[in-house]
């Protein structure tokens, strides 16, 4: 019996912690912030950005400047028109929607110079499991008296 509640506390857990994981707050550069002779590329690979995480631009205001872009405009460094730059110094934007991303430093040629940010966002969809899993009672099962205790619902 024991065993079986320990079993079905892992099963609870298990279940539970994927639904509850909270949203990343990504400060873009870390301590270096959103500035120029920073390898934004490396700081982004490895680092799995999710649906309803966060970036944070940090930087003195007025030293740059943040333009969400396109792909062709991140790649040719075409600074957008200036009324969609975030400007405040602590621009946050939550990542709304799966895909790539693009961000760009509207200032000089910063992004020339490599100001510039692109990442993939990944959806927080579960994928369909093909087969149920065995910890599960098939419902033939459960219906002969005793159904196993971690297949009560607890939600
Ligand atoms: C990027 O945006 C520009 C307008 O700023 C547009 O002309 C261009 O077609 C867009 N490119 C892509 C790949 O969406
Ligand atoms: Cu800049």
């Amino acid at each position: 019996m024991a065993s079986r509640c320990v079993l079905a506390i892992f099963v609870l857990i298990a279940a539970i912690v994927p639904m509850t994981t909270l949203a990343t707050e990504y400060i873009v550069g870390d301590e270096s912030g959103w500035t120029l002779g920073f390898d934004y590329h490396a700081w982004a690979a490895g680092k799995n950005f999710l649906v309803g995480d966060e970036l944070v631009f940090k930087y003195p205001v007025g030293a740059h400047n943040v333009f969400k872009v396109n792909g062709t405009e991140f790649q040719n460094c075409i600074i957008p028109p200036a009324d969609r730059a975030l400007t405040s110094g602590d621009d946050t934007i939550v990542l709304a929607s799966p895909g790539k991303k693009w961000y760009i430093c509207g200032v000089g040629k910063h992004c020339e110079f490599g100001q510039k940010l692109a990442i993939t966002v990944q959806s927080l969809a579960p994928t369909p499991s093909p087969a149920p899993s065995p910890l599960y009672a098939k419902p033939d099962e459960a219906v002969k008296g005793k159904r196993p205790f971690f297949t009560l619902r607890w939600w």
